[in-house]
């Protein structure tokens, strides 16, 4: 008989597991409103790290003694878990970064430079994060590969996928774009696009950054054969984070850092390296970051990833029809079916003043060119305001970012 899985928890008491939220800024209760930059951490989360330390804390894959065997058992079982989060073939296909930047430049170093050549095109999106356009152009200056670039249209935000075949000339051999844009909150077809890619023998990368916490996530479902995230951005610790990489491609990829952990044998002159994922860690990982993600994993999966992408569209169709209301706004991103965060720029009023009367509200906003600086360029704007939910986040509290837009306005008087 399968077993009752627990109840979920009800939306009214999620917010008790975040201790950090109960809270006032500036003699205002705190509305967090940041959550595409990092999320906030669970108590399951946080009594995890603290266990880890107070408990089994030592280096892993080393000693024969209790506490590093302990936290290697950690340290692996978190691979085991982020395979079944994502729905890898196997563990193995999971290797441990710093992050979804870390994950990016990992592929472009080690897949990029042993396969692909002058002659060869990576195409992006206009509305790639930093992270997944700077690792190529660094690419582009050691190999001479050329970046092309899916157009993003008008302030809807959305790329023509239906074009996309025409883009797939016989000299692209990687297509990477972003799941969720962090600063528009469009949210593109990722299996459909990668379907496609795959009848014509391009790889793909998937920039999990924005959607790994905030919807189920199955990399088989999906079909891509590189797909990067962060923990932080879902209820786990900084600085750790997960590239998904399909077995058949992991193996044939050289190191990306020399060092412990990442050798079979070494001599003066030349060494061998261990398999996939361990070729790929080199150094002491952080073995607490992969602790804190297991239990950030097992915190949504406890929510229910269905029921947080639910909440995000809510939220998101929510916030986008009340700011509609706001007078002189300008919106950013898809009217319809966007994710959960909107940005937006006020007539008259810079988006870091904004940010700034906000937060004497006790209100978190980020404003800036969310590392977006060619997308903002083709905007026309330098920088927007952005309001990014989570899943404790509440209608309430969209409802008071209006009304503090409105007070922001008289004050500039605009
Ligand atoms: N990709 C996307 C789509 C992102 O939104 C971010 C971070 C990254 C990659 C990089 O993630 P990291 O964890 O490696 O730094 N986005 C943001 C943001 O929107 N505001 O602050 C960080």
């Amino acid at each position: 008989m399968t077993p009752t899985p627990p109840p979920p928890p009800d939306w009214n008491t999620l917010r008790d597991d975040f201790p950090i939220l109960h809270q006032t800024v500036h003699g205002a209760p705190l509305i967090y409103f940041d959550n595409a930059a990092t999320t906030q951490k669970p108590r399951a989360v946080l009594a995890a790290l603290g266990q880890y330390y107070e408990r089994d804390n030592a280096n892993v894959h080393r000693g024969i003694h209790e506490l590093s065997n302990r936290a290697t058992r950690s340290f692996e079982a978190a691979r085991t878990r982020a395979a079944r989060f994502l729905n890898a073939g196997r563990p193995e296909e999971i290797v441990f970064t710093r992050g979804t930047t870390e994950g990016i430049n990992l592929v472009a170093h080690a897949w990029g430079t042993a396969h692909l050549r002058r002659g060869d095109t990576v195409l992006l999106t206009e509305m790639e994060h930093h992270s997944n356009l700077v690792p190529w152009q660094l690419l582009a200056e050691r190999t001479g590969v050329k970046l092309a670039f899916l157009p993003v249209h008008g302030d809807q935000g959305q790329i023509d996928w239906e074009r996309l075949e025409a883009w797939l000339t016989p000299d692209v051999k990687l297509l990477a774009f972003t799941h969720i844009s962090n600063s528009l909150g469009t949210i593109n077809p990722a299996a459909d696009i990668c379907a496609l890619a795959r009848r014509h023998h391009v790889a793909t990368l998937v920039d999990a950054a924005q959607s790994a916490g905030h919807r189920p996530i199955d990399v088989q479902d999906i079909g891509c054969d590189f797909l990067a995230l962060s923990a932080h951005k879902m209820c786990g610790p900084t600085g750790f984070g997960v590239l998904y990489g399909r077995a058949e491609r992991l193996e044939t990829m050289p190191p990306f850092q020399g060092g412990g952990e990442m050798i079979l044998s070494v001599d003066f002159d030349a060494s061998t390296y261990k398999p996939a994922p361990h070729r790929f860690e080199a150094g002491t990982p952080d073995i607490s970051g992969a602790v804190g993600l297991r239990a950030a994993m097992d915190y949504l999966d406890t929510v229910g990833r269905d029921r947080i992408a639910a909440h995000d569209v809510e939220l998101g169709a929510y916030a986008y029809a009340r700011l509609a209301e706001v007078r002189n706004l300008r919106l950013f991103g898809p009217s319809t079916g966007r994710a959960g965060l909107v940005s937006f720029v006020m007539k008259g009023v810079h988006a870091h003043d904004l940010v700034t009367v906000a937060d004497q509200f006790g209100i978190a906003l980020r404003g800036g060119h969310h590392c977006n600086q060619p997308l903002m360029k083709k905007l026309g704007v330098e920088s927007t305001a952005r309001a990014s939910f989570y899943l404790y986040n509440t209608p309430g509290e969209i409802d008071r970012l209006v009304d503090v837009l409105r007070d922001i306005q008289k004050f500039f008087r605009v």
